[in-house]
């Protein structure tokens, strides 16, 4: 990536001082003395909109002129972080921000937690997103990002008395958010329902409601490349405000349900991760949102033409469904082309095949979404009819390949029988160029097992890119300290937009003097945790001890509980004295989870771990050397926190079930060792950092399948290792429910009888490599030498070197001149 200069001419301290405070007076209507923290907040974002915006207006205008293809990244979640200090830092404006802000008498860190965090995704697959952007802004490849700005976001987790977690609303919009702006006159119209008819010869949907789809566009500032592109959120608004009548027979309730019901469609995100949800409102918001993107970027790309040439479609932009909540837009731009710029279908399908290509996020068969064709009939009817030609061609297209009956059966994008259904994957991949999968492991297993019959009839389409993250937020706002450690270490802060050049660092794993810094870094960090984790949650958190992490969504194929069976087994070694405690390594343990509303197993969980929690860091009997905490609410701000502070994190994941995974590259980046097994991109986290610099346990994807195979029996496991035992015996026994055996009785039964993920299967070497863990911990010049070592071979898991993947080996693109 070639580093260019930031567009903007430097601001002065005195400068931007005097914008937030033309902010604060001419927008706002504060004066500077009765300015809040959250005014100075707003008065500031708008200041830096300002600067951004020359560069945003010439970004859009080169897009069109230009000859560079752009992209456009259909996701259903993007998951941004707050806004502000990201926008700040891409334009070179950190310090003179700091200092404008405490000129007007303010502490910068509560200006910039004024921000609330939008939270329009669910995990990993909406943050990848959000650093996709990033990264394309970085490298001036100009794009969309193309979504649903929902009214509430992923709910916002708190725990009850009983370590239960409560879902509360998320109603973030309902603040002031200075960094979407909506855009009434570029609105789209949606329309849905209806029936199709025959009119001279051709088909016409007569639809019979329509939403009224307006962007709310969010910059997306390069870091310093001089490029901003556009993320347009859709939000869905009535045509009519009310129904005048209703209201005019003062059926007042009544009047106002054409509005709701429309408004409904972008009210909230489906918390749901790796499962779909079979919701018509969920069908609603996929197809409202891809739809006014496709008439988006024709009206961007052919503007005031009402003839436009839309053979050249794919020569202007490419669509990147992230996984298969866009798959809608298939059917769409072949409608589009075909009823409303009467192109035939095999042109249609020609422009609409060389647009669209697909990302599969997932190795789980459930989390690939099906929906009814009745449903979609009955919401797309016209759709439908397509979606029906596109599977018959294809079909045909098997036959003369050869292709026999229980082969074609397995691939038909609708299902034959009486109750039909629309495979969204395979429509993906039949309908664009390209599939891949997110790490090497996840896209050979695509092509061996999910999609296997479609990997032999099409070889070519399927590739692999390996996810990244986004060094800017990731690390030089996340951990200002190791950052600049690392900007001494190699002589320039270039690093941040070619992280390739983090390697450089892996000669001075052997200077201790290096070392010596390094390590004083992740002690810094870890008493900055500690007073962050006292001030936002009351937790009494000791820097003296190993800081050791588990993130990510609450899932039973994640494997919380195989952590928390440890901790337990941990626990209950130090009560018994099995562990001398002279011998015990002092270890505070963090979790963060959101589980799914529905998802009953992960919700226990999640009470088992808070109760955990609770015994333990109320025994007098550990404390000092063991604690547990869970954070409620896990989310961008503090994942910001707590990985630089992370000295050893979990990726234990049964083998062959988490794609790729994006906190391992997080964590490794920022100087933490990983425990885990072989699975996702850790896969490849390891080959890169070295196998002797990562803590590798548990079966591989080949064992986990013979396992499956041959018949897995968990209580074997149970009753082959006493430690194991002990714990599932005190999760029964009530140790962690105040002695009651019903509580996490559901849990025990699952263990004991199905235990899909193979927890128990693993759990004998996961506890066994806990001592080897400790040991190396004991030789803190040589842990932290290792964690050095990550941070230097991490630098290909920056989003940067995803996106050139993506531009080399499936859009074919590049950067603005
Ligand atoms: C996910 C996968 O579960 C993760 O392994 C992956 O890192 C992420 C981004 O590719 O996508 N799929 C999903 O539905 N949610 C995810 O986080």
């Amino acid at each position: 990536m070639t580093e260019q200069t930031a567009p903007h001419t430097p601001v002065s301290v005195e400068q931007f001082t005097d914008e937030i405070k033309e902010q604060l007076t001419y927008t706002q209507g504060v004066t500077t003395d009765l300015a809040t923290d959250a005014d100075i907040y707003v008065a500031a974002s708008l200041a830096v909109r300002k600067h951004l915006m020359d560069s945003w207006m010439t970004t859009q205008r080169d897009m069109v002129q230009g000859s560079t293809k752009a992209v456009g990244y259909l996701s259903a979640e993007f998951l941004m972080g707050k806004q502000l200090r990201n926008a700040l830092l891409n334009l070179g404006m950190l310090e003179t921000f700091d200092d404008a802000v405490r000129a007007l008498g303010h502490e910068p860190n509560a200006v910039i937690d004024a921000e609330v965090e939008p939270g329009l995704g669910n995990g990993g697959l909406g943050r990848l997103a959000a650093c996709f952007i990033d990264s394309l802004a970085s490298i001036g490849v100009p794009a969309f990002g193309y979504g649903i700005q929902y009214k509430y976001g992923i709910f916002r987790q708190e725990f009850d008395e009983e370590g239960r977690q409560v879902e509360r609303p998320d109603y973030w919009i309902n603040n002031d958010e200075p960094w979407g702006h909506i855009d009434y006159n570029r609105s789209q119209t949606v329309n849905f329902g209806g029936s199709v008819e025959e009119v001279d010869g051709k088909r016409v949907w007569k639809p019979d409601w329509a939403v009224r789809a307006v962007p709310v566009d969010y910059m997306v500032p390069g870091y310093k490349s001089g490029r901003v592109n556009t993320l347009r959120l859709w939000t869905a608004r009535s045509f009519d405000e009310f129904d005048l009548a209703a209201f005019n027979r003062s059926d007042y309730m009544g009047a106002v349900v054409p509005q709701v019901e429309a408004e409904n469609i972008t009210k909230i995100l489906y918390p749901e991760d790796s499962t779909p949800q079979g919701k018509r409102l969920r069908l609603e918001q996929q197809y409202f949102f891809v739809a006014a993107s496709i008439a988006d970027a024709i009206r961007v790309f052919y503007p005031g033409e009402s003839k436009p040439d839309l053979t050249t479609f794919p020569d202007k932009i490419c669509f990147q469904l992230n996984d298969t909540h866009p798959v809608i837009g298939i059917p769409e731009l072949m409608r589009v082309l075909m009823d409303e710029y009467d192109y035939d279908w095999d042109t249609a399908w020609s422009i609409t095949t060389r647009t669209f290509n697909y990302t599969c996020h997932t190795l789980l068969p459930e989390a690939l979404e099906v929906w009814s064709a009745g449903l979609i009939g009955d919401l797309l009817p016209r759709h439908m009819e397509i979606i029906r030609g596109i599977n018959d061609r294809f079909v045909d297209e098997l036959k003369e390949s050869g292709s026999d009956d229980a082969q074609i059966d397995r691939m038909r994008i609708v299902t034959a029988g009486d109750n039909p259904q629309v495979r969204m994957a395979y429509l993906a991949t039949v309908g664009g160029s390209h599939v891949n999968g997110v790490a090497e492991l996840h896209s050979q297993l695509l092509k061996d097992m999910t999609l296997r019959d479609f990997s032999e009839h099409y070889p070519d389409k399927f590739t692999n890119v390996t996810n990244g993250v986004t060094p800017r937020r990731f690390m030089r706002l996340a951990n200002p300290r190791l950052s600049a450690l690392i900007t001494e270490g190699l002589g320039t802060d270039r690093w941040l937009s070619d992280l390739e050049l983090l390697q450089g660092l892996a000669p001075l794993a052997q200077d201790d003097e290096f070392v010596r810094k390094f390590a004083q870094v992740k002690r810094d960090n870890k008493v900055a945790f500690a007073n962050f984790a006292k001030e936002h949650y009351g937790f009494e958190v000791n820097p003296d001890t190993m800081f050791n992490t588990m993130v990510k969504r609450l899932h039973e194929y994640k494997r919380q509980s195989l952590k928390i069976l440890a901790v337990i087994s941990r626990y209950a070694a130090i009560k018994n004295g099995t562990v001398s405690a002279d011998d015990v390594l002092p270890r505070t343990i963090f979790f963060g989870a959101k589980a799914a509303p529905g998802y009953y197993m992960a919700k226990l969980t999640i009470q088992l771990i808070n109760n955990v929690a609770r015994v333990i860091n109320n025994d007098p009997d550990v404390q000092g050397k063991l604690a547990v905490h869970f954070p409620e609410n896990y989310n961008i701000r503090l994942a910001q926190h707590l990985i630089p502070a992370t000295e050893l994190d979990e990726q234990i994941s049964q083998a062959g079930k988490e794609a790729s995974g994006t906190g391992n590259m997080k964590f490794a980046l920022n100087g933490a060792l990983t425990v885990g097994t072989l699975d996702g991109a850790n896969v490849e986290i390891r080959e890169r950092v070295g196998a002797e610099n990562f803590f590798l346990f548990g079966m591989t994807v080949d064992e986990v399948e013979a396992l499956y195979a041959k018949g897995y029996s968990p209580a074997a496991y149970y009753e082959a290792d006493p430690r194991l035992k002990q714990a599932i015996d005190m999760v029964s026994n009530g140790t962690f429910s105040n002695g009651d055996r019903n509580t996490y009785a559901p849990l025990v039964a699952d263990w004991l009888t199905k235990d899909y993920f193979m927890t128990l299967a693993d759990f004998s070497t996961y506890a066994d490599i806990q001592s080897e863990i400790e040991d190396l911990y004991q030789d803190q010049m040589e842990w932290n030498r290792r964690a050095i070592l990550n941070v230097a071979n991490s630098g290909y898991f920056s989003s940067d070197r995803s996106i050139e993947d993506y531009l080399e080996r499936i859009w074919h693109t590049g950067p603005l001149a």
